[in-house]
């Protein structure tokens, strides 16, 4: 999927901004055809959540069908076009209706939904879009949900949380991110696919595969823009696509400490004569995982940084540009080289800034928590099209290295997933993701409770662990803590031989709570927690990264185990540093490497 850009044949119109919001408790919407018009409520912001902009109207908790509405303005540029809208995501489920028609229906949030709309948009004229909103989840959706009578019915009372559900993040519901009006020429470039690799210290070679919409015989041609040498080349494409080889010499690679961009521009031709332009950023470098290393362009590799979540007071899961250049900024100030999107794709808005600023991308899909006593075909269905719409979208970024399809699956632990069916679901889970991708590693967190023969460590190339000693286990007390943790990290390094990154480990800490013993929640607990660790991982050859988790505190379902947030950040949801920051900061001076 293609980012969009303006141009001499692409328009953009950004539709952001108040709209009218009305919430549908009794999910009547449809019948009573509030897509045709309905009288709002409120008034609300897109991009953003619903529960935190409009708690005071009873919304914190709200899951169910909402509906939002705006009137655009579609001016003579876009006459002769094909026209299409793009929602960057509406989380999780969503029905579009442009000028009372319906457009279409999408399952599932965190990644974009995009319809042809040119037969209902009328040029020159305001046009009504009215979008239905629902945050509800299933055992069959991605993420998986739970209702309240699940907990009951699986003696889990005391699990239950308000809002409920199976994972420890906000279900944030509404439009999170923006909404676009855009229009291509009528014969266009559909998708471009680089894939890159290092021939020699000098040499490069892409193979770009170009799909584009024609109703006859056209060329591409392409032109690398930037350094070293290399010639244009043209393609003939048949209607659907067209594919070419490209080499580079002299090039200049993408790296942490130079992430340089080309720019590659892609042209399609009726004879000589431009009829639709793209240019997509490339950065040229190659991941490898050979023996226990991650090599990134040949060089070894160790990833310090966080697991991460989209979510900020007021927003809740909404894009904000300027908390993405802040996190950054931290990210670079404690000398962090890598993120995990824990627990779902995140705005692409992110990636783009990866690439821009050299930061690596563990790029995760929101199989969080998978109960195997309730996955279904639909499940596994549902699943692998996220799978499928997160590689399109997010194939030609530099920065992600590792692709996660999976977190944690299992933690209620039971003979539905060690009989047998863990592996076979896990196993097609990978070797789907290696049918759209092969060169990228992949790994799926596993859970301290899904124990060592979790079937998710056969399905990885990258074993992920995600350790609570010294807080879920050994709670206060660090020496017991640090010694199991050893133990455990050298079975698994024997048992499998697989480079291993502990892609979670903290402890909750209220910023501003001291004491001179160990004690959890204060900031000295959770300083000498993170620093006990990270000195025990990176002592050891096979470990290829240390993320704490998380980067910063985090709103949670309502629960007693936790006080409105998870705590666990090593700045607090505003972003501020506690303590662990600063040991943190002193620990990765020393950046890319043990
Ligand atoms: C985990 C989960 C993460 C939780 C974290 C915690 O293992 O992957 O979603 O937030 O533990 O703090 O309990």
């Amino acid at each position: 999927m293609l980012n969009l850009i303006q141009n001499n044949f692409r328009a953009k119109l950004d539709i952001c901004g108040f709209w009218d919001f009305k919430v549908d408790n009794d999910a009547i919407g449809e019948d009573e055809k509030w897509y045709d018009n309905f009288n709002s409520d409120f008034t609300i912001a897109v991009p953003g959540s619903w529960n935190e902009q409009l708690e005071a109207e009873g919304l914190m908790n709200f899951m169910g069908d909402a509906w939002y509405k705006k009137e655009f303005f579609v001016s003579s540029e876009y006459s002769n076009k094909n026209i299409f809208i793009k929602i960057d995501s509406a989380d999780y489920h969503s029905k579009i209706w442009i000028n009372g028609n319906f457009i279409g229906e999408n399952l599932g949030g965190f990644l974009p939904i995009e319809f042809d709309i040119s037969k209902c948009i009328n040029i020159n004229m305001v046009n009504s879009i009215i979008v239905k909103v629902n945050n509800k989840l299933n055992s069959d959706t991605i993420p998986q949900g739970i209702e309240s009578d699940d907990y009951v019915n699986e003696n889990r009372i005391r699990e239950e949380t308000y809002p409920p559900a199976r994972f420890d993040f906000f279900p944030y519901g509404g439009i999170n991110r923006p909404v676009y009006i855009y229009s291509t020429p009528k014969e266009f470039i559909k998708d471009v696919k680089v894939s890159t690799s290092i021939i020699d210290s000098n040499t490069a070679s892409l193979k770009i595969d170009t799909k584009i919409s024609a109703d006859k015989l056209y060329s591409v041609k392409y032109e690398l823009i930037g350094e070293g040498t290399t010639k244009p080349e043209v393609a003939i494409a048949n209607s659907e696509s067209a594919n070419c080889d490209m080499s580079i010499d002299n090039c200049r690679l993408w790296d942490l400490d130079d992430p340089y961009l080309y720019k590659l521009k892609i042209q399609l031709l009726d004879d000589l004569v431009v009829v639709d332009e793209y240019i997509l950023n490339v950065g040229i470098r190659e991941v490898k995982i050979e023996g226990n290393n991650l090599l990134l362009n040949g060089k070894k590799i160790f990833l310090k940084g966080f697991g991460k979540h989209e979510d900020f007071p007021v927003l809740g899961k909404g894009l904000s540009l300027p908390l993405i250049v802040k996190d950054f900024s931290l990210l670079k100030w404690i000398n962090a080289n890598s993120f995990r999107t824990s627990h779902y794709p995140y705005a692409e808005e992110w990636l783009d800034y990866a690439d821009k600023e050299g930061i690596l991308v563990i790029d995760e899909i929101p199989a969080v928590s998978l109960d195997f006593r309730k996955t279904t075909d639909q499940t596994l269905m549902n699943h692998k099209n996220f799978i499928k719409k997160l590689i399109d979208r997010d194939y030609n970024h530099p920065s992600v290295i590792m692709w996660a399809p999976g977190n944690e699956p299992n933690i209620v632990g039971d003979k539905n997933y060690y009989d047998g069916s863990g592996e076979k679901y896990w196993n097609e889970i990978y070797n789907y993701t290696k049918s759209l991708d092969d060169s990228r590693p992949i790994t799926i967190p596993n859970c301290q409770r899904a124990g060592v023969d979790d079937p998710v460590f056969k399905n990885s190339d990258v074993i992920s662990l995600n350790r609570y000693y010294g807080w879920y286990e050994n709670p206060g007390n660090l020496e017991t803590a640090i010694v199991r943790m050893e133990t455990e990290m050298d079975l698994i390094a024997e048992k499998y031989n697989k480079p291993i990154i502990i892609t979670e480990f903290g402890a909750d800490t209220v910023a501003g709570q001291h004491s001179v013993s160990d004690q959890m929640f204060t900031e000295e607990y959770q300083s000498k927690l993170l620093e006990l660790y990270c000195k025990l991982i990176e002592s050891k050859d096979y470990t290829i990264g240390e993320h704490v988790w998380n980067f910063a505190d985090f709103k949670t379902p309502q629960h007693f185990r936790r006080v409105v947030n998870n705590l666990k950040g090593v700045f607090t949801r505003t972003r501020d540093p506690k303590q662990a920051a600063f040991t943190l900061k002193k620990i990765w001076a020393n950046t890319n490497s043990k």
